[in-house]
C-alpha cells in the first residue's frame, strides 16, 4: 500500500491498482483528495504491471461530492475536470466501486470512469441543483449520455438521488456487487479485461441522447412541470440548459456550455445562501453542553394527548417511522373525527402514488385510539396537544406525572405558553420539554424543541434524536413567549395588521411576501393554521386585533371555516379577496380615526422583515437561540422562508445591518412608534459593521 497523498493510497492486487480515497466524514473532494486521484491514476497507468485501476472509498461513503467549504475561495489545482480528463483518458480500465452516496462531484468521478458497481444499498445522485448550482464537473453532460435526457433532468433538476436497483435499470451502474467492495471491484476489472471489454467512454455515448435530439418538447415540457417548485431558484434553469447543451452540442462544446451555467451561479446570491444553509442545518443539530454521546432514551413506543389539528399529524410521524403511538381523546366522537382525518391523509397520499393501500393499513395499525389514559403508562414520550389553555395543560401534565413510566419523557406542543409553568405540575420537571410541531405536523420538516430551565440533558437529547428519527429538522431553542419562530412572527403580524387598516389589502400584502419567495402571506397562512387559534390566544392574554378579532366574531377562522381574511371555495385552498373583510377594514380604520393611503410593496416588504430580523436579535441576546443560522433554520422549515435567501438574519446581513437600522429608525422618526426602536445587538453590529453570522 502506497500512500499518494494523506487521504488517497494506493494499492495493488493481482493487476489490479486500488486507489481508495479515506477523507471523513463523507469523502469529499477536497485538494488532497484531487492531487492523490490524479497521481495515483498517472502512477498506476505508468505502471506495466497494472492492467485495470478500482476507485473506491474508505469509511461510511462513497465520495459526497466537491468538498463545499472550498467553495467561494481561489481554486487550487488538479482541478476535478483535470481528474477526470485522467480517469476517462486511462488506456486500462477504470472501475468505480460505490458504497453509501456517490454525490456530486462523486457521481461526476464515476461517470467518467469506465465501468461502475455499486452495494444493494449505495445511491446516486447530482444534488448540486439544492446547493444552488448545477454538477460543474461533467454531470449535465455523461448523466443524459447513460439515463437518458428525461431522466437526467429529472435526476439533476429534482437533486434528489437515485437506489441501486433503478441505477443498474437504467445503465448508470453495470452491476450490484456484494462483500468486499475493494474485491468485488477487482473481480469486475478483472472480468473486463478477461472478456477483453472496451474502454467504455461516456463522452463518446450518443445514443441516448440522440433519441432527445429534435424533441424539443421534452425540454418545454419539463420545465412546464416543474415551474410551480422551482418559482424563485435560480439554478434549476440553467440545470435544464446544461442539459439541452448535452443533446444539441458535441461533448466538449457541451462541457464548455456547462463550465459557463455553473460559473453563472458559482457567485450568485442564492447559491450563497444554499450553501449557507447547507452548513446551518447541520450547526442546528449540535447543542454545545449536550455532547453528541449523551445517552438519549430509546423510543419503542409513543403516545399524543388530544387528536386535533395538530395531535393526528404529530402520531402519524411516528407511525411513519415505524413506531407503535397511542392517541388520548377526551370522547369517543373527538377520537373518531380525529383518527378519521388522520385516515383521509394517509389515503390521500396513496391515492397520489406515494404510498401503497398497504402501507396506509400498516400506519393506521400502528396509531390506536383510546379515552383510557392508562393505555399510555408504557409510552417512552408523551407529546401533548391539547387546547392551548394553561390550566387544562397543567391539569393533563399532572395526569401524566401519575400516570406515565418514570424515565419517559413529557413533552408539550404548546405554542405559546410557558414550559417550566407546564413542567411545574409534574414531579419530574427535568423530564418535561417542548416539542413545538408545525402545521401540518406530519408535513413540516420543523421541530421547534423547547428547553425548560430544568430540562435534563437526557431529555434534551431525546428530543434532538427523536425529530430526526421522524424525519423532522430539531432546533434546540429556550422558553419565551412564543419561542422564536412565533415570538419573530408576532411582530410580523402586528404590522401586517397595521399595513391593511394604513391602506394596503390582505391578497396585497400576501403578494409582496409570495414574491419574496413564501408559499404564502401572513393573511392566507393565519386561515390555513386556524384564525381561532390566535383569537384563543389574545383571549387569553388580553390583548386586542380589531380586524382580527372582528373577523372572529364572525365565526371566520379561515380554511376550516370556508372564509376567513379570504373565502374560499369549497375543495379549494386558494384565497379569494371578500369585499365583506374590506368593509371590516374600512370601518376599524375609520373608528380609529386612521387616514387610508397608497402604500408601495418595498415600505410592505421592510415593515414585515425588518420587525422579524429585530425580534431576532433580541432572542440571540438572550440567549433563546444558541446561535443566528439555526433562526435561519427555523424561518426555513417552519414558516416557507425561501432558501434561496439563506433566512432572516443571513438576509438581514446581505442587506448590511447598518442599512437596516436606519430604515428603522426612519420608520420611528415617521410613526413615533418605539416599535421600532433597534435591539441593541442590531445597533452594535450596525455601529461596528459587522453581521450576526460573524464577517
Ligand atoms: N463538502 C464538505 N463537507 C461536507 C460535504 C461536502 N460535500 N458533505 C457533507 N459534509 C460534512 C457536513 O457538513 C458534516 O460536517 C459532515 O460532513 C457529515 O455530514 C463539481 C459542484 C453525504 C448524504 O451536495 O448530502 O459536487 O457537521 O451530517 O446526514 O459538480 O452530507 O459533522 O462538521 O450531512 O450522514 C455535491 C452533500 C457537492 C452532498 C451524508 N454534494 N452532503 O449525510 O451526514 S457540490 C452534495 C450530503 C459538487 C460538483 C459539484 C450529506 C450526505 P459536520 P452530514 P449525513
Ligand atoms: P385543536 O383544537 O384542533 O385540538 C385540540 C384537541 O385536544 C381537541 O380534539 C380536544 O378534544 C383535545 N383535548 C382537549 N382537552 C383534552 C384532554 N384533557 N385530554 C385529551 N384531549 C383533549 O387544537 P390544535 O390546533 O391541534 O392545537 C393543539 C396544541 O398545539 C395547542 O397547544 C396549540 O397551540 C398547538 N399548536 C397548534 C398549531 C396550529 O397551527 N394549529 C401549531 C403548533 C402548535
Amino acid at each position: 500500500m502506497t500512500k499518494i497523498t494523506e487521504s488517497v493510497d494506493l494499492d495493488r492486487r493481482g493487476h489490479v491498482a486500488v486507489l481508495t480515497v479515506n477523507n471523513p466524514p463523507v469523502n469529499a473532494l477536497s485538494r488532497h483528495v484531487r492531487q492523490g486521484l490524479h497521481d495515483g491514476l498517472k502512477q498506476a497507468a505508468a505502471d506495466t504491471a497494472v492492467h485495470a485501476v478500482v476507485i473506491t472509498c474508505a469509511g461510511r461513503t462513497f465520495i459526497a461530492g466537491a468538498d463545499i467549504t472550498e467553495f467561494g475561495k481561489p481554486p487550487a489545482e488538479p482541478s476535478l475536470h483535470a481528474v477526470l480528463d485522467l480517469i476517462e483518458g486511462c488506456p486500462k480500465p477504470v472501475v468505480a466501486a460505490v458504497h453509501g452516496t456517490a454525490l456530486g462531484g462523486g457521481l461526476e468521478v464515476a461517470l467518467a470512469c469506465h465501468y461502475r458497481v455499486g452495494v444493494k444499498a449505495a445511491r446516486f445522485g447530482l444534488p448540486e441543483v439544492k446547493l444552488g448550482l448545477l454538477p460543474g464537473a461533467g454531470g449535465t453532460q455523461r448523466l443524459p449520455r447513460v439515463v437518458g435526457a428525461p431522466k437526467a433532468l429529472q435526476m439533476i433538476v429534482s437533486g434528489d438521488p437515485i437506489g441501486a436497483d433503478e441505477a443498474l435499470a437504467h445503465g448508470l451502474i453495470d452491476e450490484i456487487v456484494e462483500g468486499d467492495l475493494a474485491a468485488a471491484g477487482v473481480a469486475f476489472a478483472d472480468k473486463v479485461l478477461r472478456e477483453k471489454r472496451p474502454l467504455r467512454k461516456i463522452r463518446d455515448l450518443g445514443d441516448k441522447i440522440a433519441a432527445a435530439r429534435g424533441e424539443p418538447e421534452i425540454f418545454t415540457e419539463f420545465r412546464k412541470s416543474v415551474a410551480r417548485q422551482t418559482r424563485g431558484f435560480r439554478a434549476p434553469e440553467n440545470c435544464i440548459k446544461a442539459v439541452e447543451a448535452a443533446v444539441t452540442l458535441p461533448f466538449d462544446e457541451g462541457l464548455k456550455r456547462e463550465r459557463e451555467l455553473f460559473l453563472e451561479l458559482l457567485d450568485s446570491p442564492e447559491s450563497k445562501a444554499q450553501r449557507y444553509f447547507f452548513f446551518a442545518e447541520r450547526e442546528a443539530a449540535k447543542v454545545p453542553d449536550v455532547p453528541a454521546d449523551t445517552p438519549a432514551r430509546e423510543i419503542r413506543k409513543a403516545a399524543v394527548i388530544g387528536a386535533g389539528t395538530m395531535g393526528g399529524g404529530i402520531a402519524m410521524n411516528f407511525a411513519n417511522a415505524g413506531i407503535p403511538v397511542t392517541v388520548v381523546e377526551v370522547a369517543p366522537d373527538a377520537l373518531d373525527r380525529g383518527l378519521g382525518i388522520v385516515r383521509r391523509n394517509y389515503e390521500a397520499t396513496a391515492s397520489r402514488g406515494r404510498i401503497t393501500p398497504a402501507d396506509v393499513e400498516k400506519r393506521m395499525a400502528l396509531i390506536q385510539g383510546t379515552t383510557d389514559w392508562n393505555a399510555i403508562a408504557d409510552a417512552d414520550i408523551v407529546i401533548e396537544a391539547v387546547f392551548e389553555e394553561m390550566p387544562i395543560k397543567k391539569e393533563v401534565f399532572a395526569r401524566l406525572d401519575a400516570i406515565a413510566k418514570p424515565d419517559a419523557v413529557l413533552a408539550t406542543n404548546t405554542s405559546t405558553l410557558d414550559v417550566n409553568e407546564i413542567a411545574s405540575a409534574t414531579r419530574r420537571p427535568e423530564s418535561v420539554i417542548g416539542t413545538h410541531f408545525f402545521s401540518p405536523a406530519n408535513v413540516m420538516r420543523l421541530l421547534e424543541n423547547v428547553r425548560g430551565a430544568r430540562s435534563s440533558k437526557t431529555t434534551v437529547a431525546t428530543a434532538m434524536a427523536v425529530g430526526r428519527r421522524i424525519g423532522k429538522v430539531p432546533v434546540l431553542v429556550g422558553v419565551c413567549y412564543g419561542f422564536v419562530g412565533n415570538r419573530m412572527l408576532h411582530q410580523r403580524g402586528l404590522q401586517a395588521e397595521k399595513l391593511i387598516l394604513e391602506g394596503a389589502l390582505p391578497h396585497q400584502v400576501d403578494k409582496v411576501l409570495t414574491d419574496f419567495g413564501f408559499p404564502m402571506g401572513p393573511f392566507a397562512m393565519g386561515d390555513l393554521a386556524g384564525l381561532d387559534v390566535g383569537w384563543r390566544i389574545r383571549k387569553g392574554r388580553g390583548v386586542k386585533s380589531p380586524v382580527a378579532d372582528r373577523i372572529c366574531e364572525l365565526g371566520r377562522f379561515g380554511q376550516k371555516t370556508g372564509a376567513g381574511y379570504f373565502r374560499y371555495d369549497k375543495g379549494d385552498r386558494t384565497p379569494i379577496p371578500d369585499p365583506d373583510v374590506e368593509k371590516i377594514i374600512t370601518e376599524v380604520a375609520a373608528e380609529q380615526s386612521i387616514v387610508r393611503r397608497h402604500i408601495g410593496d418595498e415600505e410592505i416588504r421592510e415593515r414585515l422583515l425588518y420587525p422579524m430580523v429585530n425580534e431576532g436579535a433580541k432572542i440571540l441576546e438572550e440567549k433563546i437561540a444558541i446561535r443566528a443560522s439555526d433562526i435561519d433554520v427555523i424561518w426555513v422549515y417552519g414558516y416557507g422562508w425561501p432558501v434561496y435567501r439563506g433566512g432572516p438574519m443571513f438576509w438581514a446581513d446581505a442587506i448590511g445591518l447598518r442599512a437596516l437600522r436606519d430604515r428603522m429608525l426612519a420608520f420611528k422618526k415617521q410613526t413615533g412608534d418605539a416599535f421600532w426602536t433597534p435591539a441593541p445587538l442590531l445597533d452594535r453590529l450596525a455601529d461596528a459593521g459587522k453581521g450576526f453570522l460573524g464577517g
